[in-house]
């Protein structure tokens, strides 16, 4: 894994949140990854999240089951995803990238558009998590190439810097419901972010992005993770927290359980 990162992507990444760095992983530490996801879905059952029955199953048929198969913490039953995910080279590279002093994991996922699959409606990602920051941080490593055909990743330039983490959209039927409630956004072109196998992008929990509906007969598999900065609190959203956890928790307590969001940097 080439974890290498120049002054120019770190300051692209601060001014656009976000960025598409090439090379991350080569094919066969590409291969060795969807193994792992593999084994990882396996020993997940039907479970979304990894271990939780009260995360809802895999496997419906609504609008949203068809934008993406995804299954959550896979860190969890797999000791080669949680050593990408929670090793020290990826969390040394996010903490670089968001400028922060300490990061911790919120949770991983791989997203996987399978043939014919419904587009990611445009949102944010910070405010669905139990904390709010401008300064969270998401990868999204490519493991098929991703197209404007098959649905390929976009951002939308420089909306970290104006999102208000209290306006956001489900991802629904409604591809740009998030223009309704950020009109000031509606004339930023977006960046596309077509990438071969290994390649990534990163973008800020509060950056817009989105990704088009596959219109090929082939998959489109993503694993993605999301970063939460040290030191921050508790908004009042349950998220992935779990139930006994979420109800021991005060809106402003710190967020510092080892289990569920174990410290990537410094380690
Ligand atoms: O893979 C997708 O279609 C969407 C990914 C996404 O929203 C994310 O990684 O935050
Ligand atoms: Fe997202």
């Amino acid at each position: 894994m080439n974890t290498d990162l120049t002054q120019e992507q770190i300051d692209a990444y601060q001014r656009d949140g976000a960025l598409i760095y090439r090379n991350l992983l080569d094919q066969s530490e590409v291969d060795e990854l969807l193994r792992a996801i593999s084994d990882a879905l396996k020993a997940m059952g039907n479970d979304k999240l990894a271990g939780r029955k009260d995360f809802g199953e895999a496997g419906g048929e609504s609008y949203y089951d068809n934008v993406f198969i995804q299954r959550i913490n896979l860190w969890k039953v797999n000791e080669h995803v949680k050593s990408i995910f929670l090793g020290v080279k990826l969390g040394e590279m996010v903490s670089r990238l968001a400028g922060v002093e300490g990061m911790r994991i919120w949770h991983d996922q791989t997203l996987q558009k399978t043939p014919w699959a419904n587009p990611t409606a445009w949102h944010l990602d910070n405010p669905y998590w139990s904390f709010h920051s401008r300064d969270s941080i998401s990868i999204w490593i490519a493991l098929d190439e991703a197209t404007l055909e098959n649905g390929c990743m976009h951002y939308l330039p420089g909306t970290h810097r104006s999102a208000d983490p209290d306006r956001n959209v489900p991802i629904g039927p409604d591809v740009g419901k998030l223009f309704k409630a950020f009109p000031e956004w509606k004339e930023i072109t977006p960046m596309v972010a077509e990438m071969k196998p290994g390649d990534c992008g990163f973008h800020n929990g509060l950056t817009g992005h989105g990704a088009g509906p596959n219109m090929t007969p082939g998959y489109r598999r993503a694993m993605t993770c999301g970063y939460m900065p040290a030191g921050s609190r508790f908004n009042g959203n349950k998220n992935i927290l779990p139930e006994d956890y979420f109800q021991s928790l005060s809106e402003g307590d710190l967020l510092e359980n080892d289990e569920l969001n174990p410290v990537v940097w410094p380690q």
